[in-house]
């Protein structure tokens, strides 16, 4: 029998010290939550036709195709789950939900409104994680809303994040898959504030009402995600990262790292060890900044391999959610969901497939030089080998076959949507 390529890479990377039918093991046992709103541009079903509006986010392109209802979002999420290797998850945000036409308001969202993703995810093996949605709504318009100066608009609010950590919690025990229901709101705002302390300190109030009610972690996790600035809300971001550091290192709540919410310079992984000392668990939003938060898809570039090394290196894999966010509507929405996740994927693979242990070893002995050959020299060990490899045995299309599926799928499915 002929060495395949991947006995070949057994080999390579075993001279390394590294095991890679381990890291396989490791990849396979880690899903990732794939981003519901890339299928249609953060539009949702609260009303026919919903488009996203304000939260200083932003959809752009008009590539056709993009989901109008549940039944093809549904079907779009299946056709991209189907290219891309292993079991991953889906994350939802409240404007997804099944509300039949009827109008219900964020703060009556409820877990029947779920029960048809619940019966999707169930029926496919799936974990789900959930987003309360502090945006395209009149009581989000002037930019403020836990943080709001009026206090029967912080009601509001306060009640939809009550209202979403129960619909967390229900789907979290009806899968027998802890959910991780994340927290951003866009409070901020364009010119510079005078009052930077009051939103503040609002906020931290609403969150304790938020979390006033006891959530069993085996069904649900509360993950408190951070921004630097919006559009629109360019010069004061209430929900900062040292905020909701303190308030998560306080009150052992995750903290969500969003690789598009930092200064184009700031490294997200070198926090990763740093959070992980004080706050419970991590919860990454995969994204890709492109000199603001432009939401592109993920690549198999520095700063994605460098965040999930870190939670590979710290031993950290257990307490970290890998989800992915990005809306881009300018090319295929299905591909873009394939491309990003499974060049994350990829990036978690080369993470487990470092040769970490002779590189610490190396480092404890102080010798600097060979580290750096190593760190440089790992970097062509034959990856894609290990990588087809995984997708052979998940029986998902290899690199370069799974594109023509694609324009089946447009032609078939998505040209029709006019
Ligand atoms: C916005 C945040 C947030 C959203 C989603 C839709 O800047 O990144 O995570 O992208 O909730
Ligand atoms: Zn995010």
């Amino acid at each position: 029998m002929n060495p395949t390529p991947y006995r070949f890479a057994v080999e390579a990377y075993g001279a390394a010290g590294v095991d890679a039918e381990a890291a396989l093991a490791t990849l396979a046992a880690t899903p990732l939550s794939l981003q519901c709103w890339q299928g249609d541009d953060v539009g949702g079903f609260e009303r026919p036709g919903a488009t996203l509006g304000g939260g200083g986010i932003q959809v752009t392109g008009r590539y056709p195709g993009k989901a109008r209802t549940l039944e093809e979002l549904r079907l779009d999420l299946d056709e991209a789950l189907r290219l891309i290797p292993g079991r991953q998850r889906v994350n939802l945000h409240a404007i997804y939900g099944d509300f039949g036409g009827r109008k219900v308001e964020r703060n009556e969202v409820a877990p029947e409104h779920f029960a048809g993703w619940i019966d999707w995810a169930k029926s496919r093996g799936l974990g789900l994680d959930f987003n309360p949605t502090f945006f395209s709504h009149p009581l989000a318009d002037d930019g403020f809303t836990l943080s709001h100066r009026d206090a029967s608009v912080r009601r509001f609010w306060i009640e939809h994040a009550v209202a979403c950590r129960r619909v967390g919690a229900a789907i979290g025990l009806a899968l027998g898959k802890t959910v991780v229901t994340n927290l951003w709101i866009p409070d901020g705002c364009k010119d510079l504030p005078a009052d930077r302390k009051g939103p503040r300190e609002r906020l931290a109030q609403s969150l304790d009402l938020v979390f006033r009610e006891a959530v069993d972690p085996r069904h649900q996790l509360d993950a408190l995600e951070s921004k630097l600035f919006g559009i629109g809300a360019e010069s004061y971001t209430v929900g900062s990262h040292e905020f909701y550091l303190g308030y998560a290192a306080l009150h052992q709540k995750l903290i969500c790292l969003d690789l598009g919410h930092f200064h184009p310079t700031e490294s997200v992984a070198d926090k990763v060890s740093s959070v992980l000392l004080f706050v419970p668990g991590l919860l990454l939003h995969l994204s890709r900044g492109v000199r603001w938060d432009s939401d592109h898809v993920v690549l198999l570039d520095e700063p994605t391999r460098a965040v999930l090394e870190e939670v590979v290196r710290g031993g950290f894999l257990g307490r970290t959610h890998i989800g992915l966010d990005y809306f881009d509507g300018s090319i295929n929405r299905v591909a873009s969901w394939v491309i990003g996740c499974r060049n994350a994927q990829k990036a978690l693979l080369a993470a487990l497939l470092e040769p970490s242990a002779e590189l610490r070893r190396l480092e404890d002995e102080g010798d600097l030089a060979a580290r750096l050959a190593l760190t440089e020299e790992s970097k062509t060990l034959p990856l894609g080998s290990v990588w087809d490899e995984h997708c052979r045995r998940h029986g998902a299309p290899a690199d370069r076959t799974w594109y023509p599926e694609i324009l089946r799928y447009e032609r078939d499915v998505l040209k029709s949507r006019g």
